[in-house]
């Protein structure tokens, strides 16, 4: 096992024993509510916001065991979007993670109570778990709300389903997905810098660039692997008419283009992080990973 592999594996141990710690059951009638949280956290995501939020921390030299309650809340936020983003008032899916989603393992009132409850405990982690100065967790709190609320992952959300049936630009894809995913990804990110509490305005403003560059880069791998994996179950041609019909950024540069501007985007990551020198090898390895990966 490589040496990356191995620290994804520890970090995604760490973070899943973390989480798994923080939500027993409180109380007996509060189960079904517990177990439908519990469900859609502990499924086997790839924890990618967590592992930034880690990596992040030891760039500035803290210790990354000490950024659990931060990384633990934005995973919690990602979930909770996931849950209601698999609603069927909104993308009305069936799977998620290759598991019947909350709302079909459960049902509708439970899945959104989940969503809800997931969100609501990310805030109650960072204000009370983590051993932190106050303007520290007041900083964290307020990262991670802009990027979970109207002008982040929520803003993103509706931006795109305002723009169903259109066919948008370049700049419009940019937008909702800087709002919808890079939010959230950004937040990772500055929440682990914030948990070494030794971050500069300069290396903050770094990080900020890297983070930008990253969370989109993201998104732009998830469209390349949502077309391929069309193509391969339906065939090129068919595969290719989704592709157009769907606002992606294969759809409107190409497979090619959608490959060559995720290699530059990660270019550019890894060159603000120059700054940071050898301490920021993880982040320099997890933008390899974010548009390398294959799921
Ligand atoms: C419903 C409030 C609300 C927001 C929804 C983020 C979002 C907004 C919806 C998710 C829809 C989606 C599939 C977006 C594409 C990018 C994305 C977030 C993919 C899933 O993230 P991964 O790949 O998932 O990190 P895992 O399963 O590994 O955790």
């Amino acid at each position: 096992m490589s040496e990356f592999a191995a620290y994804l594996e520890a970090c995604q141990t760490r973070i899943n024993g973390f989480l798994l710690s923080q939500l027993d059951t409180p109380q007996p009638r509060l189960e079904r509510l517990y177990a439908a949280m519990r469900y859609s956290v502990v499924n086997g995501g790839k924890r990618v916001r967590p592992l930034l939020c880690y990596a992040s921390c030891e760039a500035l030299g803290g210790d990354p065991a000490a950024a659990n309650p931060a990384a633990g809340a934005v995973e919690l936020v990602h979930a909770y979007s996931l849950i209601h983003d698999d609603l069927p008032a909104m993308d009305d899916d069936d799977l998620r993670r290759g598991q019947p989603t909350c709302h079909r393992a459960f049902d509708e009132a439970t899945a959104i109570l989940a969503g809800d409850g997931l969100q609501a405990l990310a805030f109650d982690w960072l204000s009370t778990l983590g051993d932190w100065q106050p303007a520290t967790r007041l900083q964290m709190v307020q990262t991670l709300a802009r990027a979970a609320g109207p002008q982040g992952m929520v803003g993103g959300q509706a931006i795109d389903l305002g723009a169903v049936g259109e066919k948008i630009d370049l700049a419009t894809l940019e937008l909702m997905h800087r709002h919808k995913t890079g939010a959230l990804i950004s937040a990772s990110i500055q929440l682990g810098a914030l948990a070494s509490e030794r971050a500069s305005a300069d290396q903050l403003q770094t990080l900020a660039v890297y983070a930008d560059c990253i969370g989109l880069a993201f998104q732009v791998q998830d469209d390349i692997l949502d077309i391929e994996s069309e193509t391969s179950v339906l065939g090129k041609r068919q595969g290719a008419d989704i592709a157009r019909d769907k606002p992606t950024y294969p759809a409107l540069l190409g497979l090619e283009g959608a490959h060559r501007l995720a290699d530059q985007l990660r270019d550019q990551a890894v060159a603000a992080l120059q700054p940071l020198g050898a301490a920021a090898v993880h982040l320099q390895q997890l933008a390899d990973y974010i548009v390398q990966r294959r799921f």
